[in-house]
């Protein structure tokens, strides 16, 4: 099989990169390991910032996310027992949209599916060739069949823990990375949400998110060991120990259900650089990794695949190289600057048992003068609502 890009990864990278070159009359194969049923069933991402709603429009993606998503115009932070608004349409003017990751995914395949789009799920062993060469070709297994796609370009859409990334040889890739010594537990439920608006508690006991999908559809996470198992958490324990971390009329009003899923997740900050190696362009999560505290790794997929589309459609275009050659630097600054919000968010947050008791009045300090500062509100709104592509 021939195509012009070859996509790895049917996440929302890898899709909305497939729909929006389409758009622009540049064919794709997408190459993606699991089922689609695997996929959708992910439960991850739920709010979404200025720039991704509007590239998500550009996709032609947004019909049901304009009329099922909710604009959200300010968070809270929670601490001492109090809760405390952030007001983002006030302080910056702009508002961030809470809508599914699993949403925008179904919209995708749906939109990919009507336009004829390739999708090849339940691929294995996929691997990269010749790709410092201007011949790259992907292969994959299906059964007893390995079938080839030759292309011009390979997008490396594999998140974390995908192929692509390590194709590029070791002495060309620095990574960066944290570890953080705890993870979340999340559960989704259908229950109304405690508060209409996310909110993310500080607490002695460790971090709690009070987030939604919709009014009777509550997402939420604690912070818990790394080695805890959901096998420890029947919905009971984890209801008890929300309610212990939220102000006591968040407490008292939440309404608590059957969770419909619940998982833990580990907590890491990653980067590798050069988002780029000869014709192979990694974006999204198989490049970098925030802690979800901040809400930006969609977000920075989405980024990463606007600098991709541009790059790609230029060349196509014109054959200039000029935003190809300029891609990883474009992603990098931003990528960074998300990492950097999502460490403070993660740090500012989280409970460290190993800074002890000064480390935690510091962090006390910081909540209280971030909740009476308009310059620090208005940093965090700035950075939490998205900053400019
Ligand atoms: P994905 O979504 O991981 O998709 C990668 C796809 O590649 C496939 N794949 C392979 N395919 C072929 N061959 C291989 N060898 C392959 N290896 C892997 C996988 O099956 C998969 O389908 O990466 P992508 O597209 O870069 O998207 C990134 C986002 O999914 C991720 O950054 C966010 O979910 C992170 N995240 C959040 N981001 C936000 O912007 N806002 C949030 O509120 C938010 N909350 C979260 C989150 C992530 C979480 N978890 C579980 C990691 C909350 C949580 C709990
Ligand atoms: C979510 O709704 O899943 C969510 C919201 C905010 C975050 C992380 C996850 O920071």
């Amino acid at each position: 099989m021939r195509t012009q890009v070859g996509i790895i990864g049917s996440g929302p990278a890898g899709l909305l990169l497939s729909q929006l070159l389409h758009l622009q009359g540049i064919e794709s194969v997408v190459v993606e390991r699991q089922s689609r049923e695997y996929v959708l069933g992910r439960i991850r991402a739920g709010v979404i910032e200025q720039g991704a709603v509007a590239l998500l429009r550009e996709a032609q993606v947004h019909e049901r996310m304009d009329r099922e998503g909710q604009i959200h115009e300010g968070i809270g932070i929670a601490f001492g027992g109090r809760r405390h608004r952030i007001d983002f349409r006030a302080l910056t003017g702009s508002s961030v949209m809470v809508y599914g990751q699993t949403e925008i995914t179904r919209d995708l395949f749906k939109a990919r599916d009507a336009m004829g789009g390739t999708i090849i799920h339940d691929a294995e062993d996929v691997t990269l060739h010749d790709v410092a060469t201007e011949a790259p070709h992907l292969t994959y297994r299906k059964g007893d069949d390995v079938h080839r796609v030759d292309c011009d370009f390979i997008a490396g859409c594999d998140g974390f823990h995908g192929v692509s990334r390590r194709t590029i040889p070791a002495h060309v890739l620095r990574t960066y990375e944290k570890v953080y010594p705890f993870g979340w537990l999340g559960v989704l439920s259908r229950t109304p949400p405690v508060s209409p608006e996310v909110t993310y508690n500080h607490h002695e006991r460790g971090f709690a998110l009070c987030s939604m999908r919709s009014e009777s559809l509550s997402r939420y996470y604690v912070q818990c060991s790394l080695d805890d198992d959901v096998g420890q958490w029947p919905d009971d324990r984890f209801w008890d120990e929300l309610r212990r971390r939220l102000p006591e009329d968040a407490a008292r009003t939440l309404v608590t259900g059957p969770s419909i899923e619940k998982s833990i997740a580990p907590l890491r900050s990653f980067v590798a650089e050069p988002m780029r190696h000869g014709r192979l362009f990694l974006a999204g999560d198989a490049a970098h990794i925030v802690p979800p505290t901040g809400a930006k790794g969609l977000n920075l997929a989405a980024s990463d695949v606007y600098y991709l589309s541009h790059a790609l459609v230029a060349w196509y275009g014109s054959g200039d190289t000029k935003l190809m050659d300029a891609y990883s630097d474009h992603c990098l600054r931003r990528v960074w600057k998300a990492e950097r919000f999502s460490w403070w968010m993660t740090t500012l947050l989280h409970r460290f048992p190993e800074n002890g008791p000064f480390g935690e009045r510091i962090q006390l300090a910081e909540l209280d003068y971030l909740v009476n500062s308009k310059a620090a509100m208005t940093a965090l709104a700035e950075n939490y609502t998205g900053l400019p592509y």
